[in-house]
């Protein structure tokens, strides 16, 4: 595989494989604001970033379980309604790093950045989808067709050098509320290559791995996509599962991603100068559910207060309020405290609208690929004078 032609980055990111590229932003950056800017947001790839010449000549084939399969020129998608979403994307790996430290897990090392919050500007794949006769609120062709699938123009060594797969129910793919897009721009500039260009398609709530990126086709097909992704990684094993007994088709690709929350004020280990600190990060949970509470510990857990929460312009974010926050968006949190001790075990945890509350230990949610780590955030910080 071909790793000399490779876009330029932030040279802020930190870097956690080379090739293919995997590198996340600094804590400090990637909640300078609501939106991540396009050069903090994490890049995950599997293999090298395709290279698709400007020159009018990409098309998207939509076909399988259809009853008019077509092609698509990017022109023909900019002319469907556009529709910008602020959506979270979060790698099920994220945090992976802090699993491994208790007990090794396979997989690229993540600290607690794999994450970013963009606004998507593209067409709705609902409507994209009435163009091949299938209509919103489908959950099955009159063809059979039940699950839509997503394949890439990348090349990846576990697909044995074939493109990146993956899918999601049509329920899901034809419902305009799931704001399921094939986006072409990211925070208002056309989609570079590192996140997907020329087209991408993102998946609102659901781990990062369903957001087919330099999308070549959709098809509508009987079953789930049984490409790698899918099947072979990205699944949620128990604890006692290993790599001697994993029995992959026992479990269920990974779809939404769980209540998280992360500090990004502080690292893990940290020394501050006495007096006031600040206490800040981000929360967000999958499936659509609203961050219903921030909790902050400067003692390990034992009492709790509870942080501000904040998505754009710093207005305070209330979840039930359809109006004013975004559905599909992190919320910042943060909170001044000043710390009774020298040494403070500072901890966050959030709570969901489904009133779902992060675990506390990471071995009782430990997988051997070392996904959905969103056990408690700590961090110890040391004061002096
Ligand atoms: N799409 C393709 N074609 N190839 C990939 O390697 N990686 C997936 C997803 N889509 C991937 C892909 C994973 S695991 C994640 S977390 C997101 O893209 C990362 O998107 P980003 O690089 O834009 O942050
Ligand atoms: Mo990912």
């Amino acid at each position: 595989s071909d790793y000399s032609r490779e876009p330029p980055r932030h040279p802020s990111l930190n870097i956690n494989a080379k090739e293919p590229f995997n590198a996340e932003p600094t804590r400090q950056d990637l909640i300078v604001s609501y939106i991540t800017p396009v050069d903090y947001f994490y890049k995950r790839n599997h293999g090298p970033i395709p290279i698709l010449e400007d020159n009018g000549r990409y098309s998207l084939a939509i076909d399988g379980l259809v009853e008019k399969p077509i092609e698509l020129s990017l022109a023909q998608i900019r002319l469907l309604p556009k529709y910008n979403v602020t959506a979270t994307l979060q790698c099920a790996g994220n945090r992976r790093t802090a699993m491994s430290q208790q007990l090794n897990v396979r997989g690229v090392g993540w600290d607690v950045s794999a994450i970013g919050n963009a606004i998507w500007g593209g067409a709705k794949l609902s409507d994209v989808l009435e163009l091949v006769g299938v209509s919103k609120s489908t959950s099955v062709t009159s063809s059979g067709g039940k699950h839509v699938e997503f394949i890439s123009i990348d090349k990846c060594k576990e697909e044995n050098g074939g493109p990146y797969k993956a899918s999601i129910p049509l329920s899901q793919a034809t419902s305009p509320e799931a704001d399921v897009l094939l986006a072409y721009e990211m925070n208002g500039e056309i989609l570079n290559r590192d996140h997907g260009y020329p087209l991408r398609v993102v998946v609102p709530g659901v781990i990062g791995a369903r957001s087919v990126k330099w999308l070549d086709r959709i098809t509508i097909i009987e079953q789930e996509s049984q490409g790698f992704f899918m099947q072979k990684d990205y699944k949620m094993f128990p604890p006692s599962v290993n790599w001697d007994n994993i029995d992959w088709p026992t479990r269920r690709p990974q779809m939404d991603f769980p209540v998280q929350s992360a500090i990004c004020s502080l690292q893990d280990v940290d020394i501050v100068k006495q007096g006031k600190i600040r206490i800040a990060g981000y929360a967000v949970s999958g499936g659509g559910r609203g961050i219903e509470r921030v909790d902050v510990s400067i003692d390990g857990g034992k009492t709790w207060f509870e942080a501000n929460r904040y998505q754009k312009n710093g207005v305070p974010y209330v979840s039930d309020d359809d109006s004013s926050c975004d559905k599909w968006g992190w919320v910042l949190f943060e909170a001044v405290v000043s710390l009774q001790s020298e040494n403070a075990d500072i901890v966050v945890k959030a709570v969901d609208s489904s009133a779902n509350v992060q675990p506390e230990n990471v071995m009782s949610i430990w997988n051997l690929r070392g996904i959905l780590n969103n056990s408690w955030h700590h961090v110890y910080v040391r004061s002096t004078a």
